[in-house]
Protein backbone atom coordinates (compact mmCIF):
# COMPACT_ATOMS: atom_id res chain seq x y z
CA UNK A 1 0.00 0.00 0.00
CA UNK A 2 1.38 3.34 -0.39
CA UNK A 3 2.68 5.11 2.23
CA UNK A 4 0.73 8.56 3.39
CA UNK A 5 3.15 11.45 2.88
CA UNK A 6 3.22 14.02 5.91
CA UNK A 7 5.26 17.08 6.91
CA UNK A 8 6.50 18.27 9.81
CA UNK A 9 8.68 20.99 11.58
CA UNK A 10 11.18 17.84 11.73
CA UNK A 11 11.76 17.75 8.02
CA UNK A 12 13.41 21.13 8.28
CA UNK A 13 12.14 22.84 5.01
CA UNK A 14 12.39 26.33 4.75
CA UNK A 15 11.38 28.54 1.76
CA UNK A 16 12.41 32.39 0.68
CA UNK A 17 9.63 34.66 1.61
CA UNK A 18 10.13 36.18 -1.95
CA UNK A 19 8.88 33.10 -3.06
CA UNK A 20 5.30 33.08 -1.48
CA UNK A 21 5.38 36.71 -2.04
CA UNK A 22 6.17 36.21 -6.15
CA UNK A 23 3.40 37.85 -7.74
CA UNK A 24 4.02 36.18 -10.91
CA UNK A 25 5.37 38.80 -13.05
CA UNK A 26 7.64 38.11 -16.38
CA UNK A 27 9.33 40.15 -18.80
CA UNK A 28 6.36 39.83 -20.98
CA UNK A 29 3.56 40.01 -18.46
CA UNK A 30 2.36 42.31 -15.14
CA UNK A 31 1.53 40.39 -11.81
CA UNK A 32 -1.16 37.70 -11.51
CA UNK A 33 -1.16 37.43 -7.86
CA UNK A 34 -2.62 39.93 -5.32
CA UNK A 35 0.50 41.73 -3.15
CA UNK A 36 1.46 39.40 0.19
CA UNK A 37 3.62 40.85 2.40
CA UNK A 38 7.11 39.82 4.12
CA UNK A 39 5.06 39.42 7.18
CA UNK A 40 2.09 37.78 5.99
CA UNK A 41 4.38 35.74 4.28
CA UNK A 42 6.23 34.38 6.86
CA UNK A 43 2.58 33.94 9.15
CA UNK A 44 1.32 32.02 5.79
CA UNK A 45 4.03 29.84 6.21
CA UNK A 46 4.34 29.42 10.02
CA UNK A 47 0.87 28.06 9.82
CA UNK A 48 1.40 25.85 7.43
CA UNK A 49 3.82 24.03 9.67
CA UNK A 50 7.19 25.24 7.84
CA UNK A 51 10.32 24.87 9.59
CA UNK A 52 11.81 28.16 8.58
CA UNK A 53 12.19 31.16 5.95
CA UNK A 54 14.31 33.24 4.30
CA UNK A 55 14.16 36.93 3.68
CA UNK A 56 16.20 40.17 1.98
CA UNK A 57 16.38 43.43 3.99
CA UNK A 58 13.58 44.49 1.61
CA UNK A 59 10.88 41.98 1.65
CA UNK A 60 10.15 43.49 5.15
CA UNK A 61 10.85 46.77 5.20
CA UNK A 62 11.27 49.10 1.71
CA UNK A 63 14.79 50.07 1.04
CA UNK A 64 15.25 53.48 2.57
CA UNK A 65 12.82 53.00 5.90
CA UNK A 66 14.09 55.35 8.93
CA UNK A 67 14.96 53.34 12.18
CA UNK A 68 11.47 53.34 13.63
CA UNK A 69 9.47 51.94 10.40
CA UNK A 70 12.58 49.34 10.66
CA UNK A 71 11.76 48.45 14.50
CA UNK A 72 7.98 47.77 13.50
CA UNK A 73 9.00 45.71 11.03
CA UNK A 74 11.48 43.84 12.76
CA UNK A 75 9.06 43.79 15.90
CA UNK A 76 5.89 41.69 13.56
CA UNK A 77 8.45 39.42 12.25
CA UNK A 78 9.30 38.57 15.70
CA UNK A 79 5.39 38.53 16.90
CA UNK A 80 4.78 36.49 13.22
CA UNK A 81 7.49 33.53 14.43
CA UNK A 82 6.14 33.88 17.72
CA UNK A 83 2.62 32.95 17.32
CA UNK A 84 3.89 30.42 14.34
CA UNK A 85 6.80 28.59 15.83
CA UNK A 86 8.51 29.44 12.38
CA UNK A 87 12.51 30.11 12.48
CA UNK A 88 14.49 32.39 10.42
CA UNK A 89 17.00 30.05 9.35
CA UNK A 90 18.67 32.21 7.08
CA UNK A 91 19.41 35.48 5.26
CA UNK A 92 20.50 38.28 2.51
CA UNK A 93 20.68 41.41 1.37
CA UNK A 94 19.08 42.35 -2.00
CA UNK A 95 21.87 43.93 -3.87
CA UNK A 96 20.06 43.83 -7.50
CA UNK A 97 17.01 45.37 -7.13
CA UNK A 98 17.45 49.16 -7.13
CA UNK A 99 19.20 50.72 -10.32
CA UNK A 100 22.20 51.75 -8.00
CA UNK A 101 23.28 48.10 -8.29
CA UNK A 102 22.86 48.13 -12.30
CA UNK A 103 26.69 47.32 -12.98
CA UNK A 104 26.87 45.40 -9.87
CA UNK A 105 27.33 45.99 -5.97
CA UNK A 106 30.46 44.35 -4.92
CA UNK A 107 32.08 44.51 -8.03
CA UNK A 108 30.86 47.85 -8.89
CA UNK A 109 33.82 50.16 -10.66
CA UNK A 110 31.93 52.56 -8.27
CA UNK A 111 33.72 52.82 -4.63
CA UNK A 112 31.03 54.81 -3.48
CA UNK A 113 28.63 51.37 -4.73
CA UNK A 114 30.52 48.96 -3.63
CA UNK A 115 30.91 50.90 -0.02
CA UNK A 116 26.57 51.31 0.28
CA UNK A 117 26.54 47.90 -0.73
CA UNK A 118 28.57 46.85 2.14
CA UNK A 119 26.84 49.25 4.73
CA UNK A 120 23.06 47.73 3.41
CA UNK A 121 24.33 44.53 3.92
CA UNK A 122 26.11 45.46 7.68
CA UNK A 123 23.03 46.84 8.42
CA UNK A 124 21.13 43.77 7.58
CA UNK A 125 23.53 41.17 8.83
CA UNK A 126 23.12 42.55 12.36
CA UNK A 127 19.15 42.16 11.95
CA UNK A 128 19.21 38.55 10.81
CA UNK A 129 21.69 37.82 14.42
CA UNK A 130 18.79 39.28 15.91
CA UNK A 131 16.21 37.29 14.04
CA UNK A 132 18.55 34.35 14.82
CA UNK A 133 19.54 33.50 11.72
CA UNK A 134 22.85 31.07 11.06
CA UNK A 135 23.32 31.44 7.45
CA UNK A 136 23.74 34.96 5.78
CA UNK A 137 23.72 34.45 1.66
CA UNK A 138 25.33 36.29 -0.89
CA UNK A 139 24.03 35.92 -4.33
CA UNK A 140 25.40 38.36 -6.60
CA UNK A 141 22.57 39.14 -8.68
CA UNK A 142 24.14 41.97 -10.68
CA UNK A 143 27.90 40.44 -10.16
CA UNK A 144 28.50 40.03 -13.96
CA UNK A 145 29.27 41.36 -17.17
CA UNK A 146 27.40 42.24 -20.38
CA UNK A 147 30.47 44.24 -22.16
CA UNK A 148 33.54 42.08 -20.91
CA UNK A 149 35.89 44.83 -22.17
CA UNK A 150 34.17 47.17 -19.52
CA UNK A 151 35.10 45.26 -16.70
CA UNK A 152 38.23 43.38 -15.22
CA UNK A 153 37.33 39.77 -14.03
CA UNK A 154 40.27 40.23 -12.11
CA UNK A 155 39.71 43.20 -10.30
CA UNK A 156 36.07 42.46 -9.79
CA UNK A 157 36.89 39.49 -8.03
CA UNK A 158 39.32 41.19 -5.62
CA UNK A 159 36.87 43.41 -5.03
CA UNK A 160 34.06 40.54 -4.05
CA UNK A 161 36.98 39.15 -2.12
CA UNK A 162 37.68 42.41 -0.27
CA UNK A 163 33.84 43.09 0.77
CA UNK A 164 33.48 39.24 2.13
CA UNK A 165 36.63 40.05 4.08
CA UNK A 166 34.89 42.65 5.22
CA UNK A 167 31.89 41.83 6.17
CA UNK A 168 33.58 38.31 8.01
CA UNK A 169 35.15 40.88 10.08
CA UNK A 170 31.92 43.05 11.36
CA UNK A 171 30.41 39.59 12.17
CA UNK A 172 33.15 38.80 14.42
CA UNK A 173 33.46 42.35 15.86
CA UNK A 174 29.70 41.52 17.06
CA UNK A 175 30.29 37.78 17.79
CA UNK A 176 27.18 37.12 15.74
CA UNK A 177 27.18 33.10 15.48
CA UNK A 178 26.91 33.02 11.88
CA UNK A 179 28.25 31.81 8.62
CA UNK A 180 28.07 33.12 5.39
CA UNK A 181 26.80 31.09 2.19
CA UNK A 182 28.26 32.22 -1.34
CA UNK A 183 24.91 31.30 -4.00
CA UNK A 184 26.51 30.27 -7.23
CA UNK A 185 24.47 31.22 -10.55
CA UNK A 186 26.11 31.48 -14.01
CA UNK A 187 23.94 33.94 -16.07
CA UNK A 188 20.66 36.34 -15.24
CA UNK A 189 19.95 38.91 -15.08
CA UNK A 190 23.67 39.62 -16.58
CA UNK A 191 25.21 37.91 -19.17
CA UNK A 192 27.70 36.21 -17.30
CA UNK A 193 27.87 36.29 -13.71
CA UNK A 194 30.76 35.88 -11.39
CA UNK A 195 31.13 32.69 -9.26
CA UNK A 196 29.09 30.61 -12.24
CA UNK A 197 28.97 27.52 -9.99
CA UNK A 198 29.67 25.77 -7.29
CA UNK A 199 33.90 25.12 -7.85
CA UNK A 200 33.97 29.27 -8.44
CA UNK A 201 32.91 29.69 -5.22
CA UNK A 202 34.86 27.09 -3.32
CA UNK A 203 38.05 28.09 -5.10
CA UNK A 204 37.64 32.20 -4.17
CA UNK A 205 36.31 31.48 -0.20
CA UNK A 206 39.86 29.07 -0.53
CA UNK A 207 41.33 32.84 -1.14
CA UNK A 208 39.36 34.79 2.36
CA UNK A 209 40.98 35.41 5.21
CA UNK A 210 38.66 33.90 7.22
CA UNK A 211 37.86 30.35 5.12
CA UNK A 212 35.84 29.01 7.61
CA UNK A 213 33.30 31.31 8.04
CA UNK A 214 31.98 31.00 4.67
CA UNK A 215 30.16 28.23 3.14
CA UNK A 216 28.31 27.87 -0.33
CA UNK A 217 24.70 27.12 -1.22
CA UNK A 218 24.48 25.54 -4.47
CA UNK A 219 20.81 26.19 -6.23
CA UNK A 220 19.23 23.18 -8.60
CA UNK A 221 17.78 25.88 -10.86
CA UNK A 222 21.48 27.92 -11.44
CA UNK A 223 23.11 24.44 -11.71
CA UNK A 224 20.89 23.51 -14.66
CA UNK A 225 21.27 26.83 -16.31
CA UNK A 226 24.65 25.72 -16.29
CA UNK A 227 24.03 22.53 -18.26
CA UNK A 228 25.64 21.10 -15.09
CA UNK A 229 24.86 18.27 -12.79
CA UNK A 230 23.05 19.12 -9.47
CA UNK A 231 24.23 15.85 -7.84
CA UNK A 232 27.75 16.36 -8.71
CA UNK A 233 27.96 20.02 -7.77
CA UNK A 234 25.73 19.37 -3.75
CA UNK A 235 28.26 16.53 -3.53
CA UNK A 236 31.14 18.99 -4.60
CA UNK A 237 29.90 21.14 -1.71
CA UNK A 238 28.81 18.55 0.52
CA UNK A 239 32.45 16.88 0.62
CA UNK A 240 34.28 20.15 0.72
CA UNK A 241 32.43 20.58 4.53
CA UNK A 242 31.03 23.43 2.78
CA UNK A 243 27.09 23.06 2.23
CA UNK A 244 25.30 25.60 4.53
CA UNK A 245 22.06 25.57 2.86
CA UNK A 246 20.52 24.58 -0.58
CA UNK A 247 17.86 25.95 -2.56
CA UNK A 248 15.52 23.36 -4.04
CA UNK A 249 13.30 24.23 -6.99
CA UNK A 250 13.71 22.31 -10.64
CA UNK A 251 14.28 23.64 -14.17
CA UNK A 252 14.85 22.54 -17.83
CA UNK A 253 18.12 22.85 -18.80
CA UNK A 254 20.12 25.62 -20.44
CA UNK A 255 17.01 28.09 -19.93
CA UNK A 256 16.29 31.40 -18.42
CA UNK A 257 15.83 31.16 -14.62
CA UNK A 258 12.21 29.38 -14.51
CA UNK A 259 12.37 28.20 -10.62
CA UNK A 260 9.75 25.94 -10.88
CA UNK A 261 8.60 23.89 -7.66
CA UNK A 262 11.06 20.85 -6.65
CA UNK A 263 10.65 18.13 -8.46
CA UNK A 264 8.70 19.64 -11.45
CA UNK A 265 11.39 18.76 -13.67
CA UNK A 266 13.49 15.38 -13.65
CA UNK A 267 12.60 13.23 -10.85
CA UNK A 268 15.27 10.83 -10.62
CA UNK A 269 18.02 13.51 -10.97
CA UNK A 270 15.79 14.54 -7.74
CA UNK A 271 15.97 11.54 -6.40
CA UNK A 272 19.76 11.10 -6.32
CA UNK A 273 19.67 14.52 -4.65
CA UNK A 274 17.73 13.87 -2.13
CA UNK A 275 19.49 10.75 -1.49
CA UNK A 276 22.76 12.28 -0.87
CA UNK A 277 21.42 14.73 1.51
CA UNK A 278 20.32 12.08 3.31
CA UNK A 279 22.81 9.04 3.16
CA UNK A 280 25.44 11.80 3.69
CA UNK A 281 22.97 13.43 6.66
CA UNK A 282 22.80 16.61 5.64
CA UNK A 283 21.24 18.79 8.72
CA UNK A 284 20.77 22.27 7.67
CA UNK A 285 17.68 23.31 6.74
CA UNK A 286 16.10 22.52 3.31
CA UNK A 287 15.04 25.62 1.62
CA UNK A 288 13.27 25.55 -1.27
CA UNK A 289 13.57 28.83 -3.65
CA UNK A 290 11.35 28.75 -6.46
CA UNK A 291 7.96 30.34 -7.05
CA UNK A 292 4.46 29.34 -8.27
CA UNK A 293 3.61 29.25 -11.71
CA UNK A 294 2.23 32.64 -13.37
CA UNK A 295 -0.53 30.73 -13.63
CA UNK A 296 -1.86 29.97 -9.74
CA UNK A 297 -4.03 32.18 -7.82
CA UNK A 298 -2.17 32.06 -4.04
CA UNK A 299 1.18 30.59 -3.48
CA UNK A 300 0.02 27.73 -0.73
CA UNK A 301 -0.71 24.64 -3.08
CA UNK A 302 2.89 25.33 -4.78
CA UNK A 303 4.28 25.58 -1.06
CA UNK A 304 2.84 22.35 -0.56
CA UNK A 305 3.73 20.60 -2.91
CA UNK A 306 7.49 21.15 -2.81
CA UNK A 307 7.50 19.64 0.48
CA UNK A 308 5.38 16.96 -0.49
CA UNK A 309 7.64 16.72 -3.42
CA UNK A 310 10.52 16.39 -0.86
CA UNK A 311 8.88 13.55 1.41
CA UNK A 312 7.66 11.45 -1.63
CA UNK A 313 11.25 11.45 -2.82
CA UNK A 314 12.47 10.38 0.92
CA UNK A 315 10.54 7.57 0.58
CA UNK A 316 11.75 6.54 -2.80
CA UNK A 317 15.29 6.86 -1.26
CA UNK A 318 13.86 4.09 1.59
CA UNK A 319 13.19 1.87 -1.39
CA UNK A 320 16.66 2.05 -2.98
CA UNK A 321 18.42 2.25 -0.06
CA UNK A 322 16.54 -1.91 0.67
CA UNK A 323 15.87 -2.97 -3.21
CA UNK A 324 17.95 -6.14 -2.66
CA UNK A 325 18.58 -6.41 -6.57
CA UNK A 326 19.54 -3.24 -6.84
CA UNK A 327 22.14 -3.32 -4.31
CA UNK A 328 23.42 -6.01 -5.54
CA UNK A 329 24.03 -5.05 -8.71
CA UNK A 330 25.86 -1.61 -7.30
CA UNK A 331 28.20 -4.02 -5.09
CA UNK A 332 28.83 -6.42 -8.14
CA UNK A 333 30.07 -2.66 -9.89
CA UNK A 334 32.22 -1.93 -6.88
CA UNK A 335 33.84 -5.55 -7.36
CA UNK A 336 36.43 -7.44 -5.16
CA UNK A 337 40.01 -5.80 -4.41
CA UNK A 338 42.13 -9.24 -4.10
CA UNK A 339 45.36 -7.73 -4.26
CA UNK A 340 44.41 -4.70 -1.64
CA UNK A 341 45.15 -1.86 -4.37
CA UNK A 342 42.69 0.30 -2.21
CA UNK A 343 45.11 0.48 0.49
CA UNK A 344 48.05 0.91 -1.56
CA UNK A 345 46.26 3.97 -3.37
CA UNK A 346 45.30 5.46 0.11
CA UNK A 347 48.53 6.63 0.90
CA UNK A 348 51.93 6.92 -0.74
CA UNK A 349 54.94 5.19 1.03
CA UNK A 350 58.05 4.25 -0.84
CA UNK A 351 56.59 0.59 0.27
CA UNK A 352 53.42 1.28 -1.21
CA UNK A 353 55.26 2.96 -4.55
CA UNK A 354 57.40 0.28 -4.99
CA UNK A 355 54.85 -2.15 -4.98
CA UNK A 356 52.79 -0.36 -7.48
CA UNK A 357 55.45 0.07 -10.06
CA UNK A 358 56.27 -3.65 -9.86
CA UNK A 359 52.78 -4.87 -10.48
CA UNK A 360 51.59 -6.51 -13.40
CA UNK A 361 48.42 -5.35 -14.46
CA UNK A 362 46.31 -7.35 -17.59
CA UNK A 363 44.14 -4.32 -18.62
CA UNK A 364 42.55 -6.43 -21.45
CA UNK A 365 41.23 -8.77 -18.67
CA UNK A 366 40.05 -5.70 -16.32
CA UNK A 367 38.42 -4.25 -19.13
CA UNK A 368 36.24 -7.52 -20.17
CA UNK A 369 34.46 -6.85 -16.71
CA UNK A 370 30.87 -6.89 -17.18
CA UNK A 371 29.21 -3.73 -15.68
CA UNK A 372 25.51 -3.59 -15.31
CA UNK A 373 24.69 -0.17 -16.08
CA UNK A 374 21.75 -0.43 -17.97
CA UNK A 375 19.77 -2.85 -15.84
CA UNK A 376 21.01 -0.78 -12.81
CA UNK A 377 19.60 2.30 -14.68
CA UNK A 378 15.73 0.64 -15.35
CA UNK A 379 15.87 -1.00 -11.82
CA UNK A 380 16.05 2.92 -10.45
CA UNK A 381 13.94 3.88 -12.93
CA UNK A 382 11.01 1.02 -11.89
CA UNK A 383 11.59 1.82 -8.23
CA UNK A 384 11.07 5.92 -8.87
CA UNK A 385 7.87 4.35 -11.33
CA UNK A 386 6.32 2.05 -8.39
CA UNK A 387 6.49 -1.24 -10.86
CA UNK A 388 8.03 -4.36 -9.60
C1 LIG B 1 16.56 35.76 -6.23
C2 LIG B 1 17.36 34.63 -6.82
C3 LIG B 1 17.63 33.56 -5.85
C4 LIG B 1 18.45 34.01 -4.68
C5 LIG B 1 17.80 35.00 -3.84
C6 LIG B 1 18.78 35.49 -2.80
S1 LIG B 1 16.95 36.22 -4.65
O1 LIG B 1 15.19 35.45 -6.22
O2 LIG B 1 16.67 34.10 -7.94
O3 LIG B 1 18.20 32.44 -6.42
O4 LIG B 1 18.62 32.91 -3.85
O5 LIG B 1 19.18 36.79 -2.95
MN1 LIG C 1 18.37 30.91 -4.67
Amino acid sequence: MAKKISVSRADKFAFGVWCVMNRGRDPFGPETRPALSGIEAIRGLGERGVYGFEYHDDDLWPLGAGPAQKRKAIARARQAMKATGIRCTAATTNLFSHPVFKDGAFTSHDARVRAYAVQKAMANIDVAAELGAEVYIFWGGREGTDVDIGKDPIEALKRFRECLNFLCEHVLAQRHPMVFSIEPKPNEPRSDTYLATAGHALALIATLDHPDMVGVNPEWAHIKMAGLNPLHEFAQVLEAGKLVDIHLNAQKPLRYDQDMSFGADNPKEALLVVKLLTDYAYSGAKTFDAHPFRTEADPWDFVERCMRAYKALELKVDQVNSDARLLAMLEELVGADPDGWDAVLASYSKRNAGKLRGAKFNPDKLAQRRLRYEQIDQRLTEILLGVE
